[in-house]
């Protein structure tokens, strides 16, 4: 007899902008449906096609459902079964040993395979910091970009989403919110049909920019050009809002005096793109009185992230299209959240803090960390590494060197997993992580205004656990007593966030965990009378803290590491620019595995412009190889204008031991970082593209 179904309220757990709310049907415990939840308004009902397969994900076949250990060689993928007793023995006794020692040589590495505070950031960190460990600059994503809107708003603020579908013009630049941020799309279309313009500004022809009304296929890396051309233009034609500049602005007459370098002509031999574009652009951008900007973070993954983000930060401030709720721009709304991270994380638990700063480590790096003998700059050796929420042999560039470095035979890797991933691979102690429908959490956004608790609907699958109870069980084992280990995940949720913050309307804990959710109390256009969080209050167009580091105080076109501007000798050698942005139906690397949707992405391809490839003489469903002095992959090539000339495309994320050939996308990029933020630089990347 099937007991009667009933709904258990859940939250998409992924990195993605648009943090849905879940209906979670559940028949003899185990979850038989995910649904987007109808009554949470930025979800409307609706779930991307991936996480409507979020059950096949849960109660897949090859789960993770045991503590396992190494059996076979490095990187081999062999395991046997042992207790959570054992496992955590063996991990106290080596991570302690190691603690007592040298506690730098232990390394963290996580990202955002769950946003959640409590699984992502809370328990992990505090034992982390007990310990002395390295810290881990969580730079992969956003770092660029959460840096130029710092140094220009003050923190990850913008406008809020829902008010896009009444703007007059929209520029979806860097974006392709069909794919990465779908709820958006939805309101963009509103607009769409009440008589809006959308513009995408993206090298590539995405699944959105060929549903925009216009297409700039710009060279990667030369949004900062752009937008320093619009002020150009905005500045000579003078389409400014005079007032608004001198009531809520920073820097007016230092940063005309750069944008007057950037003529229309300039730009349009820096971005590839036709003069009149630029002006043309400028034009209606400052005509229309309800101008939105929706950027993402695909247009930071290159040298000039940051600078470009900034320039274009700056662009609503000029015309005061801050003014209108329908205008501005949006990055991202994350700041809005008012979270408690000391609380979550605990930094005053670092032994001898704050005079004491264990070294941190940019996780962008990771290949150079893990390959590294050590020394006076660096510090000691990398011993131990500890994975959870990542899974950096697929993610993380230059992946030769990562994988190199987690082959080391004497290096003690903890992967912490809902499945066997690349990563999983190298481990030593293969833990069984549960999923968003077994554990507890709470949430913000960085697409939506909401937050968001998500309640467990089923008991764990098989043995596993919640990170948060992982490193509990290590750190009893390691016999550590301070109290804010051992909290429980509810506890650690109820100070998740500062509930005196007016934006929370004095709700609480309970509160949101009995609602699902609260939208957080922001002004409908926030800064429509200034109210920046800058040390000035201003939009920063100069800054005086980009100054004192050292750095431009005003945002600047960089050129790429790897571009004929930036490095002409590379460009010689491998004349493409590859970029490698997310695939529809994977979430970075997760997914992959679900083999409905694998089949959807069907092989790893790259487009290829055909000029390029007629060059190359490369067919379109040739197999090729795309190479560079870091390494190569294969993939079947797509002959098609989608890619402007001189760019190859590869969606990603592939998991490289699902791939034909073993590896991925990041065999060719770079660990370089950004100007700001030390992000990776991703779509910064030379090849050249041969047929196999
Ligand atoms: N389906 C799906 N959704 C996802 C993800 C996923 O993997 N799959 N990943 C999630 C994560 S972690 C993130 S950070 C977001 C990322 O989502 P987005 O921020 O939208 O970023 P990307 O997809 O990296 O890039 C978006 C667009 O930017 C273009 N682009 C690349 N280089 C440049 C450039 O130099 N200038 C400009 N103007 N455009 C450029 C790409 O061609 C792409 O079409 O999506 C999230 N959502
Ligand atoms: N070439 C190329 N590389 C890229 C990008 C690109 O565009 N191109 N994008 C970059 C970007 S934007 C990002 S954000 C990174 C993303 O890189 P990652 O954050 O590493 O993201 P995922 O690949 O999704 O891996 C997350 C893993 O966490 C696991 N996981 C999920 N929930 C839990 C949990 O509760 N507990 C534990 N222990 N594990 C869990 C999932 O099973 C999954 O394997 O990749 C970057 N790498
Ligand atoms: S991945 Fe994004 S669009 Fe899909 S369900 Fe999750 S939050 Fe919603
Ligand atoms: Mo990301």
């Amino acid at each position: 007899m099937n007991a009667p179904a009933e709904f258990a309220r859940a939250v998409c757990p992924h990195d993605c902008p648009d943090t849905c709310a879940m209906r979670v049907s559940v028949e003899n415990g185990r979850a038989i449906k995910v649904s987007g939840d109808p009554d949470h308004p930025p979800t409307q009902g609706v779930l991307c096609t991936k996480v409507t397969r979020y059950a096949e994900r849960v109660h897949h076949p090859k789960r993770l459902t045991q503590p396992m250990k190494r059996v076979g060689r490095k990187g081999e993928g062999r395991f046997e079964p042992i207790s959570w007793e054992e496992a955590c023995r063996i991990a106290a006794e080596r991570l302690g040993e190691i603690a007592q020692r040298a506690p730098e040589a232990i390394l963290p590495y996580s990202y955002a395979g769950t946003m959640g505070l409590v699984q992502g950031d809370s328990i992990a960190q505090c034992f982390f910091h007990k310990l002395g460990a390295s810290r881990l600059d969580r730079a992969i994503c956003a770092a660029a970009g959460a840096a130029g809107l710092r140094y220009t708003f003050g923190s990850s603020l913008g406008m809020l989403t829902e008010y896009f579908a009444e703007s007059e013009v929209i520029l979806i630049w860097g974006a392709n919110p069909i794919a990465s941020n779908l709820h958006f799309w939805t309101r963009a279309q509103e607009a769409k049909r009440n008589g809006a313009k959308l513009i995408a500004i993206d090298p590539y022809r995405s699944l959105t920019a060929e549903k925009c009304h216009q297409h700039i296929a710009l060279k990667p890396g030369t949004d900062g050009a752009l937008a320093l051309g619009m002020m150009h233009v905005l500045i000579t034609e003078d389409r400014l809002d005079h007032d608004y500049i001198a009531a809520h602005t920073h820097g007016f007459d230092a940063l005309k005096a750069r944008a007057l370098t950037y003529t229309p002509a300039r730009v349009a031999a820096i971005c590839g793109i036709e003069e009149q574009a630029v002006v043309d652009l400028a034009r209606l951008y400052a005509s229309t009185r309800k101008a939105a900007i929706r950027m993402n973070y695909g247009l930071q993954r290159v040298r000039g992230g940051g600078n470009a983000v900034r320039a274009i930060a700056c662009l609503p401030a000029l015309t005061g299209a801050w003014r209108e709720r329908a205008g501005g721009v949006l990055l991202s709304s994350s700041g809005w959240a008012p979270v408690d991270a000391n609380a979550l994380q605990r930094p005053d638990l670092i032994p001898g803090w704050p005079q004491h700063q264990p070294r941190i480590v940019n996780m962008n790096q990771i290949g150079n960390a893990l390959t590294h003998a050590g020394d006076a700059a660096f510090g000691p050796k990398v011993e131990a590494i500890v994975v959870y929420n990542s899974n950096p042999v697929a993610v993380a560039p230059e992946s030769a060197k990562v994988a190199a470095g987690f082959a080391r035979e004497d290096l003690f890797t903890i992967v912490l997993e809902q499945f066997q991933t690349d990563t999983a691979d190298y481990a030593d102690l293969l833990l069984p992580a549960t999923t968003q429908l077994e554990h507890l959490d709470v949430h913000k956004s960085y697409g939506h205004t909401h937050v968001m608790a998500n309640l467990p609907a089923i008991a764990p699958v098989g043995e596993a656990r919640p990170n948060t109870e992982i490193f509990r069980c290590i750190a009893r084992a390691m016999g550590l007593t301070e109290p804010a280990l051992f909290e429980s995940d509810e506890d650690v949720a109820a100070h998740a966030f500062d509930w005196n913050d007016p934006a929370l309307g004095g709700a609480d804990w309970a509160a949101l965990k009995r609602e699902g959710w609260l939208k957080l109390n922001i002004p409908e256009a926030p800064f429509a009378n200034g109210g920046f969080r800058t040390p000035t209050g201003k939009c920063e167009f100069h800054s005086e803290a980009l100054a004192k580091a050292g750095l431009d105080p005003l945002p600047d076109y960089l050129p790429p590491h790897e571009s004929a501007d930036g490095a002409p000798e590379l460009a010689a050698r491998y004349p493409l620019a590859m970029i490698s942005p997310p695939a529809r139906n994977f979430l970075n690397s997760t997914f992959v595995n679900v083999e409905s949707l694998r089949a959807t992405e069907g092989e790893p391809h790259v487009d290829l412009h055909p000029a390029d490839a007629a060059r190359r003489e490369i067919a379109d469903g040739d197999e090729v190889r795309v190479f560079n002095d870091r390494g190569s992959m294969r993939a079947r090539a797509r002959v098609t204008d989608r890619a402007r000339s001189g760019l190859v495309v590869g969606l990603s994320i592939w998991w490289k031991k699902l791939a034909p050939d073993g590896r991925n996308a990041n065999e060719v990029t770079s660990q370089a970082l950004t100007d700001l933020g030390g992000s990776a630089t991703f779509y910064d990347c030379l090849v050249e593209v041969e047929r196999a």
